[in-house]
């Protein structure tokens, strides 16, 4: 894997950071993101000390076009030739009704989901499709698959990942740049306690019961999918914990 560039959006916390280190420890170079600069300072050392692994780590949110362009438009050279894109930054924001919704976290969800998404992948895959290859992996969810109750909005975001995964990979397709999405079910991350804003208490209950998905599974996931033969692409895989039929239908009695 040497030499091979990999950028993840969203690295900070659950995901975005089990992929990171995972990708570490196969040896790929990680350009990592996220708002928080402590977290992405303690990452960077951790992945040196752990794996020597080489890395880039850029502080920014991916909801502003204009820091998405400066970051990530002006790369230094030797970070330029990215191989694989994660776009994994994403949140859910609040769990209501649509006529009881607050518009600030409808607007949190759709800049950071949707829109966040785009910029990034607007400023990334020209490069790809000049240098005819490489691979863009967007995280999805089953809420990108279903709808469930309360979830309209954080689910309508998640509709327009799995829309935008099609269009992109046949945007890329005779550019050899390949296009796969992994919808995962619920899996045990800083997910909830950001959507309950800060409700650690709240959060926690999501996942009592019943075994949720790791963050590491779905890094497994991902694993999985990039180390395919350069001929074979996953367009889509729905990863859910064993207790989870669909979305919002968790068995809890086991
Ligand atoms: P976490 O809250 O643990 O991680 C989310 C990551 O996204 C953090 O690193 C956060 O970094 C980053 N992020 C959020 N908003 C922004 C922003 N505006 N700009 C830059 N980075 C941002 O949650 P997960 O790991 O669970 O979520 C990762 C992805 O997986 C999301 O897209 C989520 O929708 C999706 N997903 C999660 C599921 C779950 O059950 N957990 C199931 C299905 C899909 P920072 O705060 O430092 O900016
Ligand atoms: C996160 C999974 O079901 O909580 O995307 O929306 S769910």
């Amino acid at each position: 894997m040497a030499d091979k560039i990999a950028l993840i959006t969203g690295a900070t916390s659950g995901i975005g950071l089990a992929t990171a280190k995972k990708l570490a420890k196969d040896g790929w170079k990680l350009i990592l993101t996220g708002r928080r600069q402590d977290r992405l300072s303690s990452l960077d050392a951790l992945l040196w000390d752990e794996y020597e692994a080489n890395t880039l780590t850029l502080c920014f949110d991916v909801r502003d076009k204009d820091q998405v362009q400066s970051q990530l438009g002006n790369l230094p050279e030797e970070w330029r030739n990215i191989d694989l894109l994660i776009n994994n930054a994403g949140l859910a924001s609040g769990l209501d009704t649509v006529q009881e919704g607050d518009t600030e976290d409808w607007d949190k969800m759709i800049d950071t989901n949707v829109k966040g998404l785009l910029y990034v992948t607007r400023v990334i895959s020209p490069g790809m499709i000049e240098r005819r290859k490489g691979h863009i992996i967007n995280i999805g969810s089953i809420a990108g698959k279903e709808v469930y109750a309360k979830g309209a909005v954080y689910c309508a975001t998640k509709h327009a990942v799995d829309a935008l995964s099609k269009g992109m990979r046949i945007d890329m397709l005779p550019y050899g740049v390949k296009v796969s999405q992994v919808c995962p079910g619920a899996v045990e991350t800083e997910f909830s306690e950001v959507r309950f804003h800060g409700d650690a208490e709240r959060a926690k209950t999501v996942y009592e019961g019943f075994i949720p998905l790791t963050a590491e599974d779905i890094a497994d996931t991902i694993s999985y999918i990039i180390g395919l033969p350069d001929h074979v692409c996953i367009n889509d895989v729905v990863v859910m914990p064993k207790a989870q039929a669909a979305a919002g239908i968790i068995y809890k009695g086991q």
